[in-house]
């Protein structure tokens, strides 16, 4: 009998689709068996090339018409709220991608509605925290190796954004990854988020300022300072150089191959995200699904999307007072300790 996932995935975007050519081809013990998307073209192009798989306008259609036990969320943070507490009530294992949902209060109702439940049913996608580079430096300070963790460098560079990319989402929709990262790399919850609007490039679009300087703190007084630059042209680096008492270390800087041809020495430069941390996603996501087999959940949170969502709150207020602003958090769940 075959004892493979049965997934649908909300969204047919990017993202999305991604996700769903991930699980079709690459992923092991799981299979697509449904797409759901108000655009009907844009789920049934998702479906193309996966037999079985149906494609629906609707999760309830889905719910309904599909044998469905497992969720992925790849829509527009503003409907995750709706999906999850749906699924929740179905009591089906959920990947949900960044942000768990776009504000605390929102977010907070999905920590309490999955401790009704009582046991963790979601993983949010903070996908950094399966790339290499970033366990590296994760087991790097958690072995004390190069002493104490001082300060974190943190460059965020997309090529460029839709128009319709807000001011706001350059905290909510980028610096979130910082925000959980920082929190996995250190162990500690960040306390305090300012933004310093300096000189903009003429390339944003309206309405935007970018690049932002966004300085956080930790519980133990962890330094961190992210240029957050998301019209940058020249490709996508997201880039960390963490400075410990006894040594510098930087990941993602530059990778693949070094290459010397006529008149030209160097690499390549990612063009977006999906290639930058694509093998971060395949990692992310069959973790998922071998967890989500085994009826447990693991990796990124509810509580780390109620705690990043806290912190893109404090980060929203920064950038427009200019003040640095606390992060209040309600206190943890026994369920997330
Ligand atoms: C996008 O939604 C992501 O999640 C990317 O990782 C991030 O680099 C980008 O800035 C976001 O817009």
């Amino acid at each position: 009998m075959n004892q493979n996932l049965r997934v649908a995935i909300i969204g047919a975007g990017k993202m999305g689709a991604d996700h769903v050519q991930r699980l079709h081809s690459r992923i092991r013990g799981a299979d697509v068996v449904a797409v759901i998307d108000v655009d009907l073209d844009r789920a049934n192009a998702a479906i193309e090339d996966i037999p079985g798989a149906k494609a629906y306008a609707t999760a309830a259609e889905a719910y309904a018409g599909s044998d469905v036990n497992a969720l992925v969320i790849a829509t527009p943070g503003f409907l995750h709220e709706d999906a999850l507490l749906e699924a929740l009530s179905r009591d089906i294992p959920i990947l949900c991608e960044k942000p768990l949902t776009p504000d605390a209060a929102s977010a907070w109702k999905i920590v309490e509605a999955e401790q009704r439940l009582g046991r963790k049913r979601i993983q949010v996608g903070f996908m950094r925290r399966f790339d290499d580079g970033y366990r590296q430096l994760g087991d790097l300070i958690r072995s004390r190796e190069l002493g104490e963790l001082l300060m974190l460098h943190c460059h965020h560079r997309n090529p460029d954004v839709p128009a319709s990319f807000t001011n706001e989402m350059l905290i909510n929709d980028s610096v979130v990854h910082e925000f959980d990262i920082i929190r996995f790399l250190t162990g500690e919850e960040i306390t305090g988020v300012q933004v310093r609007l300096g000189k903009g490039t003429s390339k944003a679009p309206e309405g935007q300022h970018d690049p932002q300087h966004v300085l956080i703190e930790t519980e133990s007084g962890v330094l961190v300072d992210v240029e957050i630059f998301v019209n940058a042209q020249f490709g996508y680096q997201v880039s960390t150089q963490a400075v410990f008492e006894d040594g510098i270390v930087d990941i993602g800087v530059d990778g693949g191959a070094y290459i010397r041809r006529s008149g030209q020495w160097g690499g390549k430069i990612t063009p977006s995200f999906i290639e930058r941390f694509g093998a971060a996603y395949d990692v992310e996501v069959q973790s998922w699904v071998d967890a989500a087999l085994r009826g447990e959940m693991q990796g990124p949170s509810t509580w780390d999307g109620y705690a990043t969502a806290c912190c893109c709150e404090a980060g929203i207020e920064a950038q427009k007072s200019g003040d640095k602003v606390n992060v209040l958090l309600n206190e943890k769940p026994e369920l997330y300790k």
